[in-house]
């Protein structure tokens, strides 16, 4: 029987009982599929950083390599960690070492969810650049404290950077209905957004049964709300794509059918899925958590390790417990509740 790594690591808040809920469909997915899901489980964490000074160990990133994949849930507590310390310790580093520079965000209605636009027949596939441009963490602080303080933080966006994650955007498209909308503020910023576009357009001209739309930030964030069902595959660079996301995650309900896939499409090295929502330190310990988009996540999962009858049996059975009304309302329904009846219809 195939066994599969998997590195779990809860991370903060929320994300611990996610992928708990998660974990357990997971696990009878691959009962029922022939397949065997062995898990290790890391602490990192704020409080680990809390206990050691360090987000993850020295030696975190080569202990994480000979994993299959990793599940993580959520990153960040405030009230302990700086925002900036936790997330450039943990979720940053993984993704850059990894090279995991596919961030795919998929958003669509999951039945019997109504989401705010009141309209169905959206199904928008986001890509976010995951390892460079605004997130390269270039820069830093000078004359820190006094009025002559100066604060620089550079974007960078470099020719394999930008190739790659638009060739894996038109290799998207081409798979589905064959669009791709390529998102900059080209406008404003007239380097590297200028380099991107220009980028696009060479590279369309090896995928010409790809339809190609260029489209300033601002004019997708509007089409999303306004007309989101004409929208296939949409591909952004990181902090485009992170905004975008979140405004797609709020068109399919809100943030707990949010989920995301980090992939290393070249199988160097572990991919690593998780959902788009983060910690939650409001309602962390109320058991009201939507465990929808962790489950998501992990169905991408099985399917990135060629699981893909599994997949689609973790999909249909979220689908089967939305259809039903469970979780599909914020706050309604508790977290075991919704991981049972996701696991009853899996059988
Ligand atoms: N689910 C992982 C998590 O905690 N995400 C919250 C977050 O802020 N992530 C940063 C990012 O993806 O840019």
């Amino acid at each position: 029987m195939t066994t599969y790594r998997i590195a779990l690591i809860p991370g903060d808040g929320i994300g611990v009982p996610m992928v708990d809920a998660a974990w357990t469909v997971l696990e009878r997915a691959g009962a029922r599929h022939g397949f065997q899901l062995s898990a290790t489980r890391f602490p990192w964490s704020c409080d680990f950083y809390r206990e050691t000074g360090a987000m993850m160990p020295a030696d975190g990133i080569e202990t994480l390599r000979p994993f299959d994949a990793i599940l993580l849930g959520a990153v960040g507590w405030p009230a302990a960690v700086p925002d900036a310390v936790s997330l450039h310790g943990l979720l940053l580093p993984i993704r850059k070492a990894f090279r995991q520079y596919a961030n795919i965000r998929p958003h669509r209605l999951l039945p019997g969810v109504e989401g705010p636009l009141r309209k169905e027949g959206f199904d928008i596939l986001c890509i976010r650049e995951n390892t460079e441009g605004e997130y390269s963490g270039a820069g830093g602080r000078v004359h820190v404290g006094t009025p002559d303080e100066v604060a620089v933080e550079t974007a960078i966006f470099t020719r394999v950077g930008v190739e790659r994650i638009l060739r894996f955007g038109f290799e998207q498209a081409r798979a589905r209905r064959g669009k791709l909308a390529s998102v900059t503020k080209s406008n404003a910023q007239k380097h590297t957004m200028v380099f991107w576009d220009e980028m696009t357009t060479a590279i369309a001209a090896d995928y010409p049964d790809v339809e190609v739309t260029p489209y300033h930030i601002d004019a997708m964030a509007a089409r999303m709300v306004m007309a989101p069902e004409t929208l296939d595959v949409v591909v952004a660079s990181n902090l485009f794509g992170d905004i975008l996301t979140d405004l797609g995650a709020a068109i399919q309900g809100g943030l707990g059918f949010a989920a995301s896939a980090n992939i290393n499409p070249d199988r160097t090295a572990p991919s690593m899925f998780e959902p788009v929502h983060g910690s939650a330190p409001d309602i962390a310990h109320l058991g009201i958590a939507n465990p929808i988009a962790t489950i998501w996540s992990g169905a991408m999962m099985l399917e990135h390790l060629g699981e893909q009858g599994a997949a689609a049996d973790v999909m249909r059975a979220v689908e089967a417990a939305t259809a039903r009304g469970i979780g599909t309302r914020p706050g309604q329904d508790r977290t075991d509740a919704i991981a049972n009846a996701v696991l009853q219809a899996l059988g």
